[in-house]
């Protein structure tokens, strides 16, 4: 198993990126986005996280701050991070040769001083641990840089390579190589892939954004119709709507009363298909 993180500045083919977290599991997209839209989305945040409890047990950290509805709590975040281009070409590339695939939750991580290590686990186990079959991938997550992320302030802890690995690994924190990148920086893996948390030993609070997206036919981490009801969401572009789950996958999955379209709850006044398989909005986010 390789050690390296694959690193791409901004501006790289995005085709070499998708290619290079289906070979490692993982890249890091250097300062893809200026500090001041990062910033701006932690302004906004800056009150949810306040009111924000420290976690429960040792996995979610005593130390760690999370901040959840993400999409509901900042606009900045919607119109800037959320889709951005590497994200959605990774995500078609990944997840959506298989399916449809969609926005699984968002989360505000803040890792405090004196918050230990988090141990290595993949996202994926939150489907019961179901043993997917290597090379299958059912989620790709996302990391923003909301500060620097440093080897000693709980940068992510990452295995390359290991997306191919048992299911029953219970790798030790040491054998974690923490994915260091500089703010506006996005850390990409799939749900296979080992990592944790680092442990934060600066008096300074590391903060990352974290994004998990899945196949559409999967639960979703995050309830969004309840985060973002219809009422809430009515102007947001279609396209982001969609994104978080205002859509029918396969021939019958998401549908609205009488096999309606979600977005009629949106929008009652528009006209959309109904019916099974008239609703399959095809492969990859767009389509439909
Ligand atoms: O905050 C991090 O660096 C990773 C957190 C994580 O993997 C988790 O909480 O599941």
């Amino acid at each position: 198993m390789t050690t390296a993180i694959p690193v791409f500045e901004r501006g790289a083919e995005l085709a070499e990126i998708a290619q290079a977290i289906k070979d490692n599991g993982l890249v890091v997209l250097s300062q893809l986005v200026e500090h001041e839209v990062i910033d701006e989305v932690l302004t906004e945040l800056r009150p949810y996280a306040e009111a924000s409890e420290f976690g429960q047990n040792s996995f979610e950290g005593v130390k760690t701050r999370r901040t959840g509805a993400i999409i509901a709590r900042s606009a900045t975040f919607r119109d800037h991070l959320a889709m951005h281009p590497a994200i959605m070409h990774c995500g078609d590339s990944v997840l959506g040769s298989t399916a449809p695939w969609k926005l699984s939750s968002t989360e505000l991580i803040e890792v405090h001083p004196n918050q230990p290590t988090q141990s290595l686990h993949r996202d994926q186990w939150k489907y019961n641990y179901f043993d997917f079959p290597a090379g299958f991938e059912t989620e790709m997550a996302g990391m923003w840089a909301m500060t620097d992320f440093t080897s000693a302030n709980g940068a992510t802890l990452v295995m390359p390579g290991s997306h191919t690995a048992a299911n029953d690994l219970r790798p030790d924190a040491s054998e974690g190589v923490p994915a260091e990148m500089s703010k506006g920086s996005l850390l990409l893996y799939t749900g296979s892939l080992y990592h944790g948390a680092g442990q934060n030993t600066t008096t300074d609070v590391r903060i990352g954004l974290s994004l998990q997206h899945c196949l559409g036919w999967l639960q979703s981490g995050e309830h969004f119709h309840l985060n973002c009801p219809p009422e809430r969401v009515r102007g947001w572009p279609d396209e982001l709507l969609r994104f978080i789950g205002y859509r029918t996958f396969g021939d019958s999955l998401g549908v609205y009363r009488d096999s309606e379209n979600p977005l009629a709850a949106v929008y009652p006044e528009r006209e959309f298909a109904r019916g099974w398989m008239v609703t399959d909005e095809g492969k990859g986010m767009g389509g439909g």
